[in-house]
């Protein structure tokens, strides 16, 4: 037993954890190998040994996760309950033996076995439980929470199916399902004692009791049940283990029984896959799809289970007193995806635990926080009223009940500004009744935040201008972060070493310490040892390019890399004409000064998001042509890597030297892509919006590559766009767009990409990719210049990473505990 942290469990008795040396990593491996899963012989695949590696650490981790849970059951801090339909995790194997400081010792004893943690750890596939930046920021910030020690528990679904597999044929996106529970999964305990029943559907019934009290009962529901899967998520080098609780649905026994009993036996078994139905595949859209009946039920479902959940614990603990309540618990809503939860906790008190409405009302606004992470007004979620009436009829009278109370107060405050009620209102009366779950949110919500500074406050100016209005106060600005263990520590430990040597290691709990780094920027042994970093880190990156797509890259030329959802507003197209434009020039034997550059694109498109699906074919047609050109193969390349996830990202961003961050101003909420980059040395090409701005205020502008309008012009010029006279009046444009109309880029398919010329061409093109496309080209000519001068380069990648600080998670997750949760823990 170890001697390195004893501790006290709470029956008295003296506890030792496990050791971490190798002796013990060799025979719980031999251990879990040949008795946990019952193998005699190395398996060629290596998934046994990794799995057995996997329940090494893991009995680590499980020691430490109870003890934490003990701690937080005695010391009874403020918890929060992160709810969100996504958690984009990615791997756990080489997180967890990093953050157990486990990885000398474990390396060891797998020499022992003829493997190493690199082999085995590829065995394991993505957690993939999310599309893209909100489900990775509830990552990034469980992480966090983990690593500072607060008491944050995140909540989720058990996604039968994670983000769909990406492949690519002829060019075109091809979806396949995403089994990454096929091989079963460590890192998921299941806690079958916790299970929650959910409602559904049914009706309402008032009682009167023998005072006159009136009683909602929601009757002839259906059931469904859900069922708690629990993963660890481990703080960095702290002991401290937090939770991930994941909800997975099952069909509840007695829901079938009464069907049998009625003799519908083909009613039974299709109600039994309704209710396994909800937690079996994650919606593949990063904009929200209106109108799906089973994203509702997901909503709820999530919803419904987690608040049972932490109200469940209250009264035990506390019983049926719910006057503190509001101290010691806080619910944090990423999106308005769970927002449901506001007409839900209202539920839970006023009709199962028999609270008034204004008590309620009042336990529920002290308790209800709402990020949102969107601009774009199509992207608001709205649910037909109808559904709602049909699906949850007891959340629907709440909804009213809050909206009427709410629009009486606004009536106060506006007499008769019936404009703006309408405006105000939760439910959209214009044309079908919806509801506005934003509006459901802010209304139920002492806190409103927005994810970076120009975000937060075209909020309160645009979409919620009336609510800032009436509400001030609730709204707020909480800037992304990624976590830096994940994000630099683990992912570059070329550079990690390197930082060690000039600074000591205290950076991964304080980011800010990287400006110690400052210094070194103008050191030219330390600049030409940092490119040789990133030398190497580009080999890996090659590596997965050529594996993935085939593509060879040549690690002399700049590494130009745009990864990230496929939406228009993020302008993938920008970076193609451009690309195009580069090839246009070799063609035309234009190259005096030009930086060699591979440029890599990936993302995955919605489904049924026929634009973005299209503008991969494109990208790829415009790499084939290219690739096979040995006119450029010196000076151009160009690669779509397929089934870009977390796992990729991790070579990606260690690898890039340029960060493409390219959106139409006042469209990208944050990003956090980019700050992934930012910390690892890479310089960024990108415009004035989201994080961006602030990206380039910490880095200082002459280490930014700043293009285009900003958010402001661009609403001001949508006016008077006319795309066809910037073309007409650029010849580089109009030389790419012909390239484009004339059917350069086809390959047999004539006009399939009329859509997209379209697209740039038109007045009312909402993302003006047209406009920006000069001062994009030209930049892009600054960059490459700055390219070829190696040691300022060198000097302005140094000062990036050494700059980056801001963008921890970490300080994020620290503003969140004190000016949102009011978390007591001295952490401020
Ligand atoms: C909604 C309804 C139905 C189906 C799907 C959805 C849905 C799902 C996911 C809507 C939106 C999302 C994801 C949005 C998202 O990832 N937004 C990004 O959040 C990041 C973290 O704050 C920001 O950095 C990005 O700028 C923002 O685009």
């Amino acid at each position: 037993m170890s001697d390195h942290k004893p501790h006290d469990s709470e029956a008295g008795t003296h506890q030792r954890w496990l050791e971490m040396d190798k002796e013990s990593f060799t025979s719980d491996l031999e251990r879990h190998f040949h008795f946990t899963l019952g193998r005699d012989q190395i398996d060629h695949s290596h998934l046994y040994l990794y799995t057995a590696a996997a329940l090494t650490v893991r009995d680590r981790l499980v020691e430490r996760w109870r003890e934490t849970r003990q701690r937080y059951h005695y010391e009874k801090p403020k918890r929060v309950a992160y709810l969100s339909l996504e958690f984009l995790m990615g791997r756990a194997l080489n997180n967890s033996v990093m953050n157990l400081d486990m990885e000398e010792q474990l390396r060891e004893a797998l020499t022992e076995f003829g493997v190493s943690l690199e082999t085995l750890a590829d065995e394991e596939r993505d957690a993939g439980l999310g599309n893209g930046g909100l489900g990775r920021l509830a990552a990034c910030f469980l992480d966090s929470c983990a690593s500072l020690g607060i008491p944050v528990t995140g909540y989720g679904i058990l996604y039968d199916y994670g983000m769909f597999r990406q492949r690519i044929r002829n060019g075109y996106q091809v979806e396949l399902p995403d089994q990454w529970l096929r091989n079963g999964n460590p890192w998921l305990f299941e806690a079958p004692q916790d299970t929650r029943v959910v409602k559904f559907f049914g009706h309402t019934n008032v009682d009167i009791d023998t005072k006159g009290k009136r009683h909602v009962r929601w009757t002839d529901t259906h059931d469904v049940l859900a069922i708690p899967y629990d993963m660890p998520v481990p703080g960095f080098q702290n002991d401290v283990v937090n939770t991930l609780r994941l909800w997975k649905s099952a069909a509840t026994e007695e829901f079938n029984l009464d069907e049998f009993n009625a003799g519908s036996y083909t009613e039974a078994v299709a109600a039994k896959n309704a209710a396994e139905q909800i937690s079996m595949v994650l919606y593949p859209n990063d904009a929200s799809e209106n109108g799906k009946i089973l994203r509702l039920r997901q909503q709820y479902f999530l919803t419904s289970a987690s608040l049972q959940d932490v109200l469940s614990r209250w009264v035990s603990r506390s019983g049926l007193d719910f006057d503190h309540f509001a101290d010691k618990n806080c619910f944090q809503l990423n999106d308005t995806h769970p927002a449901i939860a506001i007409a839900e906790l209202m539920r839970l008190l006023v009709d199962d635990y028999a609270l008034s409405w204004n008590r309620s009302w009042e336990i529920t606004t002290a308790t209800m926080a709402y990020t949102n992470h969107t601009l774009l007004p199509e992207a608001l979620e709205c649910w037909p009223l109808a559904m709602f009436r049909e699906m949850l009829p007891r959340l629907l009278e709440i909804i009213h009940e809050i909206n009427a109370r709410f629009l009486h107060d606004v009536a106060n405050r506006w007499p008769g500004d019936t404009d703006r009620l309408r405006a105000m209102s939760i439910i959209d009366e214009s044309g079908h009744p919806q509801i506005r779950m934003a509006h459901l949110a802010i209304v139920g919500s002492f806190s409103v935040n927005g994810v970076a500074a120009l975000h937060t406050e075209l909020l309160k100016k645009g979409l919620f201008r009336n609510f800032y209005e009436l509400w001030p106060e609730k709204f707020n600005n909480k800037t992304n972060g990624v976590t830096p263990r994940r994000w630099l520590a683990f992912c570059n430990p070329g550079l990690t070493g390197l930082i060690e040597e000039a600074i000591d290691g205290s950076w991964r709990n304080d980011l800010s310490e990287l400006q110690r780094l400052k210094p070194f920027a103008e050191d030219s042994d330390f600049q030409t040892r940092w490119l040789a970093v990133k030398q190497s880190n580009k080999e890996a990156l090659a590596r997965l390019v050529k594996g993935r797509s085939g593509v060879r890259f040549d690690t002399e030329m700049l590494f130009d890399v745009q990864v990230k959802r496929i939406h228009e507003y993020k302008r993938q197209l920008l970076n193609i004409l451009h690309v195009i434009h580069l090839y246009d020039r070799i063609l035309k034997g234009d190259i005096d000064n030009m930086t060699p550059r591979c440029v890599l694109l990936g993302g995955k498109a919605a489904p049924g998001y026929q634009m973005a699906k299209l503008i991969i074919k494109l990208t790829n047609n415009v790499a084939t042509l290219i690739n096979d050109d040995p006119r450029a193969s010196s000076l151009l390349r160009v690669a779509f890597l397929p089934d870009y996830n977390v796992t990729a990202m991790e070579i990606i961003c260690a690898g890039t030297d340029l960060s493409e961050q390219i959106s139409t101003a006042g469209k990208e909420a944050s990003g956090t892509g980019n700050m992934k980059f930012m910390m690892n040395g890479a310089l960024t090409i990108g415009t004035l919006d989201g994080a961006n701005i602030e990206i380039r205020e910490a880095v200082g502008a002459e280490n930014f590559f700043l293009f285009g309008l900003n958010a402001e012009e661009v609403e001001t010029l949508r006016k008077s766009y006319d795309p066809a006279r910037i073309i007409a009046g650029d010849e580089d444009l109009s030389t790419v767009m012909t390239m484009l109309e004339k059917g350069f880029f086809d390959q047999g398919e004539s006009g399939i990409f009329e859509s997209i010329c379209h697209a740039i061409r038109s007045p009312h093109d909402q993302w003006m990719t047209a406009a920006d496309f000069r001062a994009f080209v030209d930049t892009q000519v600054a960059v490459g210049e700055l390219f070829r001068n190696r040691s300022e380069w060198a000097r302005k990648s140094i000062l990036n990473t050494a700059s980056s600080g801001y963008f921890s998670s970490d300080r994020t997750i620290r503003e969140y505990a004190t000016e949102i949760w009011k978390l007591d823990t001295g952490i401020g």
